[in-house]
């Protein structure tokens, strides 16, 4: 690997949790590599989401890196569930503690990146111009870092401050006495707008479809707190191993139909009081599959919700009509239903009023016009693929990536693509990484790409691509591991709606929904078996 002429065996773009690790791990084995970033840090999702209230959902002790028990000793979080701000500093921490940082190349936006047959070469263009060459391409480019804004005419007329919150100004909005608008209702409205509505003179949420939230019950985390949990690493770790989505709670395997009304009740009221998705990925499994144990369960937390909010008018429009609970992703929250009492907030639902514009000013619905000093646009990401498709990356044959996956992702494992020989996709559509607690899934993959260079080097092998067959098979694999789940046709962004872009109106296969354990052991499974499925040159 080390006797071309290129100037590296390997590239990684990205520098957040996956590329960090996947850093440190390329090192340890002695390749030449470098990573590039767009931003002016490391950090990735941690980084550009500096929004108020943007903090974790899995529990802070099974997000941090397993793979040092060094660091797992030193470092102690501060709450259950931290912050943005802790979160980048712990990121900054393991750059500076493994030494990373000079392996970092920051302020460089990738722009283009073009396999050359001849050399059997990726050419990675730069938007500063500059052009790196590599054996490997790496590419950990997030799943939810392309924000999308909404198709609202007038968009860019509006003369206060506006943004996405992927975008959210890094020296901080003062939001004291200002009117200000929230358009969306997502996980990141959902911890953002408590926020906003104790600070700003009045908030407006514009909501579309509302979804089912529940209670994060965060709290501090103590020194002695920190030890019990240090000590309790390596079974917090075993036990995210064995649970689907990688996080401390798994489904509860009780028959749901031998219970009474009154034991479900008991057991969802503890969900309800326990911190964390416990009240979604540890409910009963027939309450995740089934559509009437999800009805049963969906109206426990309504009732939930009309109890929470005081003027019963807002409380019918907060529950979903259109969706049960847990088949798209759960907000949790931190007093978002109680953020409604109050009378600076006022919730517009959209289906009864739609925007019709943006004016220089402030919002134009159907009904009436709105002044405000701020829009913020809460409306998520063009998730997965969008990262992909801002990259204009081309493989064989001078094909992009961005027409072969115009009806959907064709991959193997989710890690390579064919025609893209040497191209990894870390954390890309179609692996389990993207459906589980995000570290756990790219520790997986990066261990997995690490095993695969070390055996592409002892066997002397240069390239490496996924064989036809075995993209097929993985892909339409990857079909059937929605089939199981009735809400396969659910419009959120796991499934790959967006109605802000052209062609994302329907299903688009982007999660490995067979669960982590099966992918891990898959993928183990098949670099065993030398590879199969993978042309080596
Ligand atoms: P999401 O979960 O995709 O939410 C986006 C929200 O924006 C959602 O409520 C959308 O309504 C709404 N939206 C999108 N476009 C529009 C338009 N055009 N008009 C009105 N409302 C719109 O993104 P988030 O950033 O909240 O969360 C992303 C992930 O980040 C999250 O799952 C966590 O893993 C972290 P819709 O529901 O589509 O009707």
């Amino acid at each position: 690997m080390n006797k071309d002429s290129f100037e590296h065996d390997v590239v990684i773009i990205g520098a957040g949790v996956c590329g960090i690790y996947m850093l440190y791990r390329a090192r340890e084995i002695g390749l030449r590599v470098t990573l590039v970033e767009k931003g002016d840090g490391p950090g990735g999702t941690w980084y550009w989401n500096r929004y108020p209230g943007a903090r974790f959902d899995s529990e802070s002790y099974s997000y941090g890196y397993s793979f040092s028990k060094d660091l797992l000793a030193e470092w102690n979080w501060t709450e259950r569930f931290a912050s943005q701000p802790e979160t980048l500093r712990y990121l900054n921490h393991v750059v500076d503690r493994f030494d990373l940082r000079q392996g970092m190349q920051f302020g460089r936006c990738v722009k283009a990146a073009r396999f050359d047959e001849a050399t059997k070469c990726w050419h990675i263009l730069l938007e500063d111009g500059d052009e790196l060459r590599t054996r490997f391409l790496i590419t950990a480019i997030g799943m939810l870092s392309a924000p999308t804004l909404p198709r609202i005419d007038g968009l860019d007329t509006f003369g206060g401050e506006s943004f996405h919150t992927y975008h959210w100004p890094r020296e901080g909005v003062d939001l004291d006495g200002k009117s200000v608008a929230v358009i969306g209702t997502g996980a990141t409205a959902v911890q953002l707008i408590p926020e906003v509505a104790k600070i700003a003179r009045h908030l407006t949420v514009f909501q579309r479809r509302p979804n089912w939230c529940a209670p994060l019950h965060n709290g501090t985390l103590d020194v002695d707190e920190m030890a019990q949990i240090k000590e309790q690493y390596e079974e917090i770790f075993a036990r995210c191993a064995r649970t689907p989505s990688g996080f401390l709670h798994g489904p509860d395997r009780r028959d749901f139909d031998s219970l009474s009304v009154q034991e479900k009740e008991e057991f969802w009221e503890n969900l309800y009081q326990s911190p964390g998705f416990g009240k979604w990925l540890g409910n009963f499994v027939k309450v995740l599959v089934d559509p009437s144990a999800n009805a049963e369960y969906s109206e426990f937390i309504a009732a939930k919700i009309r109890e929470r909010v005081h003027d019963q008018k807002v409380a019918l429009k907060l529950i979903p009509i259109d969706h049960g609970f847990g088949s798209r992703r759960v907000p949790l929250e931190t007093d978002y239903y109680e953020a409604f009492n109050r009378d600076n907030v006022e919730l517009i639902d959209l289906n009864e009023t739609p925007i019709e514009r943006i004016l220089k000013t402030g919002i134009q619905t159907s009904e009436r016009e709105f002044e405000f000093d701020l829009i913020v646009y809460a409306t998520g990401f063009d998730a997965i693929t969008g990262s992909f498709d801002r990259i204009d990356i081309k493989g064989k044959g001078s094909r992009t990536l961005r027409e072969k996956w115009i009806d959907g992702p064709q991959t193997y494992l989710g890690l390579q693509t064919r025609g893209f020989p040497n191209l990894f996709t870390l954390a890309g559509p179609q692996s389990a990484s993207v459906g589980t607690n995000f570290p756990r899934g790219i520790e997986d993959a990066v261990d997995w790409t690490i095993r695969m260079l070390k055996y592409m080097r002892v066997h002397g092998y240069h390239h490496v691509e996924a064989s036809l067959n075995a993209e097929e098979a993985w892909t339409a694999h990857v079909k059937e591991s929605y089939e199981a789940f009735w809400f396969h046709e659910v419009k959120s962004w796991f499934n790959g709606y967006n109605s802000n872009l052209d062609g994302h109106d329907r299903v688009r296969h982007l999660v490995y929904f067979g669960g982590a354990p099966e992918y891990r052991t898959r993928i183990n499974e098949i670099a065993s078996r030398d590879y199969e499925g993978f042309e080596f040159v």
